[in-house]
């Protein structure tokens, strides 16, 4: 038996991004080792997403504990632990998590020159029916390492040096991009390694589905109203399009860059900003998308040109397949 079951040559997510950072000459590891600590991170979270219905039958967790503390949540739990890979890995400077208010200042003998923008724990509402969420990040360079202000984070998304998501699904994908490209790795669990999957990502130029939550349709502006009818109803005779919608970003968009289409947040009159975080979700998605030949639109522009003024900010989103985002996008300059 030749073939895959016997295959020797692991492309690990650590050979690959060594392998990316020896092209530059200067590098001296530091993004190899924030990475690894990531990684960690991810696999901690995959390992008790995937215990976590078998901790509550059994009651390993739940409201209290044996010695009657309370019990964290998931999503609390994810977060301490990437908070703490970060910070140990000595390599980063600030970091901002959907899960706290505040941004976290490393201290000096910790400090590096990488912040770090993340959702430790996305779509946390899908985890007691078994549904796929994920981690999503994104990572700038700080410019000045020795007076780090909040000013280094509210940057546009083009200055991210690098962004990606882990999917906690049937199997444990991380899909990375590091400015030149997406590639795929997939945890083996025997291993403990994710390994080299999906390479070299592109997503479809055209689409046959679309994702959206047809439940806020009432309060949609013109512009989205009129795509999402002239998905089900095509004037040009061109099929009408399906509808998939799990209601985990990290799931949607993970199809979406693999089979096309478009994912819309977009803005209604109940939330003129729509749902989705700007830091942490619609740039890491993003930088992906156009990194794998898609889109990301906000309704007003590039997103990935939008600077942000604080950093739990929210903006609308369109982002996918190249042809579909230059739809939605000429309807909006046919508004203005
Ligand atoms: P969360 O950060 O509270 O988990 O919310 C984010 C999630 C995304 O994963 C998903 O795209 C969106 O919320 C779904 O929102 P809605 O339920 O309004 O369709
Ligand atoms: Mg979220």
């Amino acid at each position: 038996h030749a073939g895959e079951a016997h295959r020797t040559d692991l492309m690990t997510i650590t050979r690959y991004v060594l392998n990316e950072q020896s092209k530059h000459p200067e590098s001296r590891g530091d993004f190899t080792i924030l990475l690894n600590h990531i990684v960690l991170g991810c696999k901690f979270v995959c390992s008790a997403v995937s215990k976590a219905g078998l901790a509550k039958l059994i009651g390993l967790a739940g409201d209290t504990n044996v010695q009657g503390e309370e019990q964290k949540k998931l999503d609390v739990l994810s977060n301490e632990v990437f908070i703490k890979a970060l910070v140990s890995s000595g390599r980063t400077c600030i970091l901002v998590s959907e899960e706290d208010e505040e941004a976290t200042f490393v201290q000096p003998p910790l400090r590096g020159k990488y912040s770090v923008v993340f959702d430790p724990l996305d779509g946390s509402s899908n985890i007691d029916c078994g549904v796929s969420i994920g981690t999503i990040f994104g990572i700038y360079m700080i410019k000045d390492a020795h007076e780090p202000t909040i000013e280094d984070v509210l940057q546009p998304g083009k200055n991210m040096l690098a962004a990606g998501y882990c999917m906690y699904g049937s199997s444990c994908t991380l899909v990375l991009s590091t400015g030149s490209g997406v590639n795929g790795f997939t945890l083996d669990p025997s291993l403990g390694e994710f390994i080299l999957t999906h390479p070299d990502i592109k997503i479809p130029q055209k689409g046959k589905i679309y994702s959206v939550n047809e439940g806020n349709a009432k309060n949609w502006d013109g512009p989205t109203a009129k795509y999402v009818e002239n998905c089900k109803f095509p004037i040009d005779g061109s099929p009408a399009k399906s509808l998939r919608y799990i209601g985990s970003m990290v799931a949607d968009v993970h199809r979406t860059l693999l089979y096309g289409g478009i994912f819309l947040y977009p803005a209604d009159k109940k939330s003129p900003n729509g749902k989705l975080r700007v830091l942490y979700e619609v740039f890491p998605m993003s930088f992906l998308m156009e990194q794998a030949g898609g889109q990301a639109f906000t309704g007003k522009q590039r997103a990935l040109d939008l600077i942000p003024t604080q950093i739990h900010e929210r903006s609308p989103v369109f982002l996918g397949s190249y042809d579909d985002v230059e739809e939605i996008k000429a309807l909006y300059a046919a508004e203005e």
